[in-house]
């Protein structure tokens, strides 16, 4: 076999193995959706995952499971894009459909009961918690934060298991800063701009 032809084997089984990941991924089921306060968008996910759904954020979005800033942005998951998971429908009845946070612990795929431990996958300082009472609880597996829809107070913070609840099909919501759509329309413009800066500069 030729050095060329071994090179086209192993380009295609890499593009075939990376393919057949990006399948077993959840994918984007519902939005974006636009929340005018903190300028960002939010996507439901197909139920998956922790690990899975935060690397379709990745993969699919260019954004980070959500990172929950204040109780408004709280208010604004659980209420539309929680309305969008329950559309979709739970195993184990109306209304309770979990949300995966960007939340997890650094002991992950441990648990931890030492709230410290926990941060946001996106690097954003934690500003604002809403565990549930007795959460973190430390599960072991555990250490990754869903919002859980069936909980008194509903969608209050609770570090699971990687997998999710099976009865509340955990998906995934997806924070993006701006629209990918806008970006890829800014990126020529902006590139545009930066040369003209540049060419002006060199003339005067
Ligand atoms: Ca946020
Ligand atoms: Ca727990």
């Amino acid at each position: 076999m030729s050095r060329v032809t071994r090179l086209y084997l192993l380009s295609f089984v890499t593009v075939l193995l990376a393919a057949t990941q990006s399948f077993a991924l959840p994918i984007p089921v519902a939005g974006p959706v636009f929340n005018p306060a903190t300028g960002h968008y939010y996507t439901l996910l197909s139920p998956g995952s922790w690990t899975d759904s935060e690397a379709a954020a990745i993969a699919f979005l260019g954004g980070h499971l959500v990172t929950i800033n204040d109780a408004a942005e709280q208010a604004f998951v659980q209420g539309t894009i929680g309305a969008l998971a329950n559309a979709q429908g739970c195993p184990s009845g109306p209304n309770i459909c979990n949300l995966w946070t960007g939340l997890r612990s650094s002991t992950a795929p441990v648990g931890s009961a030492v709230e410290a431990n926990y941060s946001w996958v996106s690097g954003e300082a934690k500003t604002y918690t809403n565990w549930l009472a007795g959460e973190p609880s430390g599960d072991n597996p555990g250490g990754y934060v869903t919002m859980a829809a069936g909980s008194a107070p509903a969608y209050g913070w609770n570090d699971i298991i990687n997998t999710g609840n099976p009865n509340r099909l955990d998906r995934g919501v997806v924070e993006t800063a701006p629209e990918p759509g806008t970006l890829l329309l800014l990126g020529p413009a902006l590139v545009g701009a930066a040369v003209a800066t540049w060419r002006r500069r060199r003339i005067s």
